[in-house]
């Protein structure tokens, strides 16, 4: 019997409160609907037996997770009716922070396949770390990016259940402290599956010294606490390498120990001291090399706490565990100084010396010559090599895009492929329609539901049945009157966050994701720069050219300082372009503040183009890209990452492709480049590359500007000038994004592209992706 949940609301809401639902606050309601949900959850939240997976991962992006999971219980219209009726705004929940605990795509991804996990039936539970703060939050000053504490607890944790009694200890060196596990459902779609997010948080075994209290030494006295309590404490901020920082290596064994000890003492209960059979009760997915001290973790609990030997701890380890590569760039590659290694975790750095032992061995065997030992050693150099161990004591390694993993076998990880071939295989990313389509835009979902049904939720290839609708009149307007709306809709959240009108009625051109260098964001903006010379200066004819806005959200690690100059750059740029009334009809660039899951699911449905710029080679795979696929927007991009594979799905003709391919940047990081052969060769590209320097913008004195014109024109000693390739690939993109423009002026047949996109992005859906890791790599 389906028990309603308004009830259960009002009955929480007496209780705890004293209200009723048209009383309480926003945060009283959040907390009394989310308890009433988890309550119509729990008879569903069960394990089954059988073989898991788990999803080990630094970083779990879920952002808010109320609208998600009452969508997928089914609950979503009861209880916006439930609002409604209570004279409250069912966009209420709006005010409640998200839980940022991660970066960026690699985070993201693995909210994502918890979602898919659970929909589909896969028995796969994540393990992570509850960060008391999560990634900083963002703000402009002076158009500069300012960073403050993200306190996602502000208004509780209702989705989280302590569980006091599976608190294990994670010892380092001469530190003991305790990880308590905070677990949170995840509800698939339909409610059939519940599997679980488990977030370990460090305490200490004791509050405070008495006897410090007692002599005044109040500081000493909540010592211990305060350093257990910091593993746990915030989220690194970084989204490419690892600063090499103590307490990151702390996080990444707290989590991974536990995480473990968990798994060992549920085996031990369900099948006794054997653990030969490990590997058949559970696989692991590194997600990235951050959990990868989870590998000689496991060596010493079966060989001290089960009495293994050390060579068939290794088979296990094997046999259990699997690596997910998400970067090529080779100075993202962890590594961690084996000093500091051994000072932090001497119990564990035994058996990364006998796996580099065992590695050496293995490579003599199979006739590798010893000058090259040093390739593929995981105590090398001073350093450990946290990928190469990945690799070694694995039975899996994966990319995340097509191109991406041949990269690896052709370049990145070369002589590993050539070592172990089988072990190498591509898993390309996909996202969850339930959150970016079904959630982010029920209007283009009610649209779908009435040309193809409901089946795209839990089977997005069934999209495909689409395709027909892009020759049909009726349907283009209506399609075209959801973009409307969602821009509309767009506006209004933008004009209160931002206090910026923006126009609805433009072009949206939208580039969202992390602030990096070989994201290209600098490039975009220079373009924006060459368009308005070209409009004002009538290169580029007024009357023809359909005005846009550019969005830009993207948050810079606190410590990368060229990225912050790019924000500033942009903000810059929009100042001058928005100040300008003879351009005002025509453009207006707006960058958004703090831009993070929930501004994303406002934006992306809402956009008409999807910036996907990189240079060639360097984007893993990128997932925002499959969104706006998803939402029926044209990619503007390089032949990178999964773009390569959606332009194959939905036609190139369906999309604005441009730039130098990675075989081709290869071949010029071969046999050189000259940017400043381009600059003089093309004014345009130089005058936008002067305006770093020639007065028309100001870094407030600070010399970013003149540093990124620097590294544009002139290069550093670690990298060469336009690292890039910016100008290589400026006039094309320049090109391109006019031939957008002048397409977009057609309304009905650009529509018909967009729905085109929609049709095809069914491979692009999380399911996909996790059933095929389920098949070939989990077994499961
Ligand atoms: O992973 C991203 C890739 O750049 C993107 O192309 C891909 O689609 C996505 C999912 O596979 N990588 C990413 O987001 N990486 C990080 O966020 C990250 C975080 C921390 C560290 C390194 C990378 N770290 O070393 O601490």
């Amino acid at each position: 019997m389906k028990r309603d949940i308004q009830i259960l609301t009002g009955q929480v809401l007496a209780a705890d409160c004293r209200k009723t639902i048209a009383q309480a606050t926003p945060r009283e309601l959040y907390n009394a609907v989310s308890k009433a949900a988890l309550d119509l959850a729990a008879d569903a939240w069960k394990r089954a037996p059988g073989k898991r997976v788990a999803y080990l991962s630094a970083e779990f992006l879920v952002g808010r997770l109320v609208y998600a999971n009452l969508l997928n219980m089914g609950r979503l219209g009861e209880v916006q009716q439930m609002l409604l009726d209570a004279g409250v705004d069912a966009n209420v929940f709006e005010e409640i922070e998200d839980a940022a605990l991660g970066n960026g795509g690699l985070g993201r991804l693995a909210a994502c396949f918890l979602d898919s996990a659970a929909t589909q039936g896969v028995p796969l539970d994540g393990y992570g770390i509850r960060y008391q703060y999560g990634l900083f939050r963002q703000y402009f000053e002076d158009g500069f990016q300012k960073e403050t504490a993200d306190d996602w607890q502000r208004f509780g944790d209702p989705w989280s259940v302590r569980r006091e009694e599976d608190a294990v200890t994670v010892q380092f060196g001469g530190q003991a402290v305790r990880a308590v596990p905070y677990d949170t459902p995840v509800i698939g779609y339909g409610m059939k599956t519940v599997n679980t997010l488990r977030l370990w948080q460090a305490e200490p075994f004791q509050a405070f010294d008495f006897n410090l209290f007692n002599a005044q030494k109040y500081a000493a006295a909540v010592r211990e606490r305060d350093a257990a309590e910091d593993i746990s404490r915030v989220l690194y901020p970084n989204d490419d390498t690892d600063a090499g920082k103590r307490l990151r290596l702390k996080q990444q064994y707290f989590f991974s120990s536990a995480s473990l000890q968990d798994m060992v003492r549920a085996y031990r209960a369900a099948h006794g001291g054997d653990f030969t059979h490990f590997a058949d009760a559970y696989a692991v997915q590194l997600n990235d090399t951050h959990p990868t001290v989870a590998i000689p973790e496991l060596l010493r609990l079966l060989v001290e706490e089960a009495g293994m030997r050390f060579a068939d701890a290794v088979q296990v380890a094997h046999d259990t565990f699997a690596y997910t590569n998400h970067t090529i760039m080779p100075e993202a590659l962890e590594k961690w100084d084996q000093k500091l290694f051994r000072g932090v975790l001497p119990r564990v750095y035994p058996y990364v010396k006998k796996l580099d032992a065992l590695l050496r061995r293995t490579l003599e065997q199979r006739g590798v010559p010893m000058g090259e030992v040093s390739r593929y050693a995981i105590l090398e150099d001073g350093m450990v090599h946290m990928a190469r161990m990945a690799i070694f004591a694995t039975h899996s390694t994966n990319g995340v895009a097509r191109l991406h993993t041949e990269i690896l076998k052709d370049t990145a990880l070369h002589e590993w492929y050539e070592l172990y071939p089988e072990r190498f295989n591509n898993k390309t990313n996909g996202v969850t329609q339930r959150r970016w389509l079904a959630l982010a835009n029920p209007e283009l979902a009610a649209l779908l539901h009435d040309a193809v049904g409901d089946g795209w939720l839990t089977d997005l290839s069934q999209l495909k049945r689409l395709e027909p609708c892009a020759d049909d009149p009726a349907f283009l307007a209506r399609f075209m009157d959801v973009k409307r709306e969602k821009k509309r809709q767009l506006a209004a959240y933008v004009e209160k966050h931002e206090g910026v009108r923006l126009h609805a009625d433009f072009l949206l051109d939208v580039q969202v994701k992390r602030l990096h260098e070989y994201k290209r964001q600098l490039l975009n903006a220079f373009s924006i720069l060459d368009t308005y010379y070209g409009l004002k200066e009538g290169r580029i004819s007024r009357a023809d050219f359909a005005p846009t806005v550019y969005l830009f959200g993207a948050k810079a690690a606190p410590g990368y300082v060229r990225a912050k100059g790019i924000i500033k750059y942009i903000n810059e740029l929009a100042e001058l372009v928005n100040g300008d009334a003879d351009v005002n009809g025509l453009m207006q660039v707006v960058f958004v503040q703090n831009y993070n899951v929930s501004y994303a699911e406002k934006i992306i449905p809402a956009a008409d183009v999807s910036e996907q710029i990189s240079t060639a080679g360097t984007e893993a795979s990128g997932t925002s890209n499959m969104k706006f696929m998803l939402n029926g927007a044209v990619t503007l991009g390089t032949l990178d990452g999964a773009n390569i594979e959606i332009a194959e799905q939905a036609g190139a003709e369906n999309e604005y492709i441009f730039g130098a391919r990675a075989d081709e940047i290869a071949r010029l990081q071969e046999d050189g480049y000259d940017p400043n052969a381009v600059l003089a060769a093309e004014p345009r590209a130089k005058r936008v590359v002067e305006s770093l320097v020639d007065g028309t913008f100001s870094d407030g004195g600070t010399g970013m500007f003149r540093e990124l014109y620097a590294s544009l024109t002139e290069g550093a000693s670690w990298h060469k000038p336009d690292h890039y390739f910016l100008m290589r690939d400026f006039i094309e993109y320049c090109d391109a994004r006019l031939a957008v423009n002048r397409d977009y002026r057609d309304a009905r047949a650009f529509a018909a592209k967009c729905v085109r996109n929609v049709a095809n992005a069914g491979v692009f859906s999380s399911d996909r992706t996790i059933l095929e890791y389920a098949r070939d790599i989990w077994h499961v």
